[in-house]
């Protein structure tokens, strides 16, 4: 084979090997929430919803709530179902940790107790769905932990922005939760490279 030949054939494959490559490629979903009737589009969890036949392990590394300045940081946490959260104590003063149900259930209640500053707990959570986090000291504290059944999500910036990376190429049911607003489904296609989205949460 000549030299010329061998170098058009070898682009050929590379090309070829390169195509396949993008189409199995892991893209981004990027986009923007709306709200309508709710004062603000921060903070409101976007995720990719149950993927039937789709199982995903529970992540080895722990997310991280803090208390701090008498406040949960952050106010909107989302997981991957099964994700291990270490509820932080920051202040000086002792902080307690409860939720009294996921998503309603309240069999799924549970209260971590009362702890000084420098110390944390942790909590598994295996159960879908939105733990209200309370402060059984201070009224006024409360945040979410939104335990999601994919490890695709995001959280809206101030501007009600975000971006989910590396899902794989596929059609899939994009859900969201905010505090003040009903929950907003649509149908999401993925290919590699990115995805931009618009969704709008109703009060
Ligand atoms: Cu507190």
């Amino acid at each position: 084979m000549s030299p010329w030949k061998l170098a058009v054939k070898t682009i050929g494959v590379i090309s070829f090997a390169l195509i396949f490559a993008d189409a199995g490629r892991a893209g981004d979903v990027k986009g923007k929430v709306s709200v309508q009737g709710i004062k603000s589009a921060e903070n409101i969890a976007v995720y990719v919803d149950a993927i039937p036949g789709k199982k995903f392990d529970p992540p080895a590394e722990h997310v991280a709530v803090d208390q701090r300045k008498m406040n949960f940081v952050p106010r909107v946490t989302v997981v991957l179902q099964g994700a291990t959260v270490d509820f932080v104590n920051s202040d000086a003063v002792g902080h307690n940790v409860y939720w009294p149900s996921i998503s309603g259930n309240k069999k799924l209640a549970h209260n971590l107790g009362t702890w000084p500053k420098g110390e944390k707990k942790s909590f598994q959570f295996n159960d879908p769905g939105v733990a209200s986090l309370l402060c059984n000291v201070h009224p006024e504290m409360s945040a979410f932990v939104v335990i999601a059944p994919t490890p695709y999500f995001a959280v809206t910036d101030a501007d009600g922005s975000f971006e989910i990376r590396n899902v794989p190429p596929g059609t899939y049911t994009l859900k969201t939760w905010s505090e003040d607003g009903k929950v907003t489904t649509q149908p999401v296609t993925v290919a590699s490279g990115a995805t931009n989205v618009e969704l709008t949460v109703k009060k």
